[in-house]
C-alpha cells in the first residue's frame, strides 16, 4: 500500500543564533563559538588562540582534532589550527613551535581598525602579549592580534597582526605557521594541487633541499616537507569525499605538508594509532626567511579556507577548475 503523501512542511526559518558566544569546552577551557546564519560554525579556544572546530552547513567537521587530544595546559591541543610563533620548529631555548599555542590569549575588545567585510558577522578578535616569564625566553615586547572570522558562505579566515613594541630600539625576528589539521576521509584518497614543481626542504632527509618533479602529490608514507615560495592558493582534493579544501594565503610564502604516518603516530601520546589516515596538515608559513620587525612595525599574515564540492571532468578531478579564480 502506498503511503499517503502529506504536503511538504514549510521549513521554519533557522533561529537566529548569536554570531559569537563565549562558553566552555573540554576540561573547562574557555572558547568562543562562531555561528553563521546558514548553519556554518567554528570554535576558537582562548588557550592557544586555537581554532578547534570548523563545520559546514550540514554539521560535518572539516578540521581534524585527535580523539586523544588532552585539552590540558601546558600541552598544546592536538588538532585544529595551532599557531606556531615566535618560531616554527626547534631552535635555541624556545619550545618547539614557539609558545603562542600554549598560552592563554585574551579577547581583544578594542582592536585597532581592521579592513572589514560588512557581510561577515561572525568573528572574534584575540590578543596575546608576553608575560614576565615569556620575556625571559624571548625578550621582546610584542602584540599579537588574531582575528578569526566565519564568512556567510562558510569560509574561515584567520588574520594575524604582529607588532614590535620594543621601547629600546631593538628589532625582532620570528618564524610563523598556521599548523592547520584538515580532516580527510582517507589519506590515500587525497591529492594536493599547487606545490608540484616547487623546491622543498625535506625534514625527514636531513633538511636537504629538493625539487618536486611535477608529479601529482599523493600520500603513501610519512611526509614532513617545507615548500618554498608556495603559491597564493593550494587545493587539497579529497577524492572519496568529493570535497576540495581551497587554501588561500597572503604574507606566508612557505607551506608545510605533514602526515606522521603509522610509526610516528604510535609514538605520539595524544594521537590515536589509526588517526593518521584521517588527517593532513597543510600549513601556510613564513619559515625560510624569518620576518623582521623594527619597533613600531607590524606584520600581517592571512589564511582563508573554503570547502567546495570537487569538480569532475569525465570521471577525473579537474584541478584547473579547482585552482581557477
Ligand atoms: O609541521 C610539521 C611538524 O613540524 C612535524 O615535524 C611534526 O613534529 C609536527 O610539526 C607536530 O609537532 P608537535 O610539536 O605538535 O607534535
Amino acid at each position: 500500500m502506498a503511503a499517503a503523501s502529506s504536503p511538504p512542511t514549510p521549513r521554519s526559518p533557522r533561529p537566529q543564533a548569536p554570531s559569537a558566544e563565549r562558553t566552555k569546552g573540554p576540561s573547562g577551557l574557555e572558547k568562543v563559538v562562531l555561528r553563521e546564519a546558514r548553519g556554518f560554525s567554528a570554535e576558537v579556544h582562548l588557550y592557544g588562540g586555537q581554532v578547534t572546530s570548523w563545520k559546514n552547513d550540514r554539521g560535518d567537521e572539516l578540521l581534524f582534532v585527535s580523539s586523544k587530544a588532552t585539552f590540558k595546559p601546558p600541552k598544546a591541543i592536538r588538532g585544529g589550527i595551532p599557531i606556531c610563533f615566535p618560531q616554527f620548529g626547534t631552535h635555541g631555548i624556545l619550545e618547539k613551535h614557539g609558545f603562542a599555542r600554549n598560552r592563554f590569549w585574551a579577547i581583544d575588545d578594542n582592536p585597532p581598525p581592521f579592513p572589514t567585510n560588512a557581510a561577515v558577522k561572525a568573528f572574534v578578535d584575540l590578543i596575546l602579549k608576553p608575560s614576565e616569564e615569556d620575556l625571559k625566553i624571548w625578550p621582546h615586547s610584542f602584540e599579537f592580534r588574531l582575528r578569526v572570522a566565519l564568512g556567510p558562505g562558510g569560509d574561515l579566515v584567520l588574520t594575524s597582526r604582529i607588532r614590535n613594541n620594543n621601547t629600546d630600539g631593538r628589532p625582532f625576528s620570528f618564524t610563523f605557521a598556521y599548523h592547520t589539521y584538515f580532516s580527510v576521509s582517507d589519506i590515500s584518497e587525497v591529492r594536493i594541487e599547487g606545490l608540484e614543481t616547487l623546491d622543498y626542504i625535506d625534514c625527514l632527509r636531513g633538511k636537504e633541499r629538493f625539487t618536486e618533479q611535477g608529479d601529482a602529490i599523493v600520500f603513501e608514507s610519512e611526509v614532513d616537507k617545507i615548500y618554498l615560495d608556495a603559491p597564493a592558493k593550494i587545493a587539497i582534493i579529497d577524492h572519496e569525499k568529493k570535497r576540495t579544501f581551497v587554501l588561500r594565503q597572503d604574507g606566508l610564502p612557505d607551506a608545510v605538508l605533514w602526515n606522521p604516518w603509522d610509526k610516528k603516530t604510535k609514538n605520539t601520546q595524544d594521537f590515536g594509532d589509526e588517526e593518521f589516515k584521517h588527517m593532513l596538515c597543510v600549513e601556510p608559513a613564513a619559515i625560510e626567511k624569518p620576518i623582521t620587525l623594527k619597533p613600531g612595525e607590524e606584520w600581517k599574515g592571512k589564511m582563508e579556507l573554503s570547502a567546495v564540492p570537487s569538480s569532475y571532468c569525465s570521471g577525473q578531478l579537474d584541478p584547473n577548475k579547482v585552482l581557477q579564480g
